[in-house]
């Protein structure tokens, strides 16, 4: 693959964001940097073995940088302006369509201006992917921003073979249908050949509504329109375990977890989250568990400490304001009453850092706490397991991630229940250190054979793109 004669591409992905953030060096100097976020730890491998283009937004407001290289990729910025940011960005994207995906655990926004916005930035994104693809090229579109973007790309390059991928949940039909404008968007991801899901449940909520919105007759795994299929599955998206081999092998990263566990005070117990600072994360609720068991005496600010990365995001937005206030009041209140003067017992750090400091903290981690609301999968539940090669360490993961039907050998919990958190902590901390092991073993076999290659492999074999095989899934299915 890579690029034709016209300077299309065989492969193009188009996503909100393009893998890359610009940042200013102490020198003034402007470069680019590989940005955080699910989104981008799983895809810039892809791209990156494909030669392919990348189709996206700066992060910054304004006009859009030239077509640049990086990494062996070729990254085609879209420009977006300050109030498209504001309205189809912040808003209908992330104020609208996030909080109702999931399934509403924040009030949703409704604004005619937002879905003006939102409709006029996906088919700048759709006119883009069509000037970036060669011939008969594969355009793999990504997630709730662009979810009209493959009916737009489809009518402009009827040649182009289209997949889209959803990274978060789809939600039910009865959830789906409060959106205004709801046939619009249902009819923006038929014009996709082929859908892909977290989760087999979103890949049915999403075939029901075709019935109930578009009178369409779902069959199995798909669906016609206008002649076309639309085949829509589940496809559980994977981190790069060889990235998180390579840390876990680094002495530099291992000395550095031994750091952080002497420096957290020598024999106590670490628990850990990391996660953006996003309300659909259930940070309140693990953190309001975590104070309950103080309060208990279940555990003590001698034997235990949490260390709690929130990484920033989507400040601006007046949802996770409050968030961020409310958890720093409970990080306040919990270290008020149990701290010791030099021994805190919640370490909250609302900063972001490398990936070689987030493997040191894996690695050093007794209990690692993924505990979301509703999550499409979560990978930092999967990078954890895939970072303890020594077997050791426990997962209390939510029932509302993806990553649960796949890690069932973790501590299951009802995220919503404080109760039922304080019992999977619990538990984790007082389990038979052989039972740990094997759970763990199960859990990092799971990871190990569905990688983010495999993924990628996967979804693209069934989309039909020469050099991914079909028989990705067979294949693996045969080596497990
Ligand atoms: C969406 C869906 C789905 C976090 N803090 C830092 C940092 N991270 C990395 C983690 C992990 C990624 O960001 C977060 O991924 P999640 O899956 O946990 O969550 P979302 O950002 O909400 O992702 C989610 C995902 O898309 C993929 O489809 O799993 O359900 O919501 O890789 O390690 N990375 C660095 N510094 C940090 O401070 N470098």
């Amino acid at each position: 693959m890579g690029e034709d004669a016209g300077g299309g591409h065989e492969f193009v992905v188009v996503a909100n964001r393009l893998p890359v953030d610009e940042v200013t060096g102490e020198d003034g100097q402007h470069r680019w940097e590989r940005s955080p976020g699910g989104l981008v730890s799983a895809l810039q491998p892809v791209v990156r073995q494909r030669g392919g283009a990348w189709v996206g937004w700066t992060g910054s407001a304004g006009e859009a940088p030239e077509p640049f290289d990086i990494d062996g990729m070729r990254l085609r910025p879209v420009p977006l302006s300050a109030e498209e940011v504001d309205q189809y960005y912040e808003g209908q994207s992330n104020a609208t369509i996030w909080p109702l995906f999931h399934d509403l655990v924040e009030q949703p926004t409704h604004r005619r201006d937002w879905r003006r916005a939102y409709e006029a930035v996906n088919r700048r994104f759709a006119r883009a992917a069509a000037d970036a693809a060669a011939p008969d090229a594969t355009v793999w579109v990504h997630d709730y921003q662009l979810l009209l973007v493959p009916a737009m790309l489809r009518e402009l390059r009827p040649d182009v073979r289209i997949g889209f991928f959803l990274h978060i949940p789809f939600p039910p039909v009865e959830l789906f249908m409060q959106l205004p404008r709801r046939r619009e968007l249902l009819t923006g991801l038929l014009g996709a050949d082929l859908v892909g899901f977290q989760g087999a449940l979103a890949a049915q909520n999403f075939l029901r509504l075709t019935r109930l919105l578009a009178g369409l007759e779902p069959k199995d795994d798909r669906v016609e329109v206008d002649g076309r299929t639309v085949v829509a599955r589940a496809f559980p998206i994977s981190i790069d375990v060889a990235e998180v081999d390579q840390l876990t092998a680094d002495p530099a990263v291992q000395e550095r977890a031994r750091q952080l566990r002497t420096e957290l005070g020598g024999d106590r117990r670490l628990l850990l989250g990391v996660d953006r600072l996003d309300y659909t994360k259930g940070i309140e609720q693990r953190l309001e568990a975590y104070h309950d068991l103080l309060a208990d005496g279940e555990i003590s600010n001698d034997d235990v400490v949490l260390v709690q990365v929130a990484t920033p995001s989507r400040q601006r937005i007046t949802q996770y304001q409050q968030l961020r206030e409310r958890v720093e009041r409970e990080v306040g209140r919990t270290t008020g009453e149990f701290g010791d003067v030099g021994r805190a017992p919640v370490h909250y750090l609302f900063q972001s850092f490398g990936r070689a400091e987030l493997v040191a903290l894996y690695l050093a981690a007794d209990v690692m706490l993924v505990t979301p609301l509703r999550d499409g999968m979560n990978l930092v539940a999967k990078e954890f397991v895939a970072a303890r090669r020594d077997e050791q360490g426990a997962l209390v993961l939510s029932e509302f991630t993806g990553a649960a039907a796949e890690l069932d050998d973790a501590f299951l919990v009802n995220a919503h229940d404080t109760d039922d958190i304080k019992r999977g902590i619990l538990e984790a901390l007082n389990a038979d250190p052989q039972d740990l092991a094997a759970r763990m073993r199960h859990m990092r076999e799971q990871v190990r054979a569905h990688d983010i290659d495999y993924w990628a492999r996967d979804f693209l074999g069934v989309l039909g793109v020469p050099g991914a095989p079909p028989e990705a899934r067979e294949a693996a299915a045969a080596k497990s």
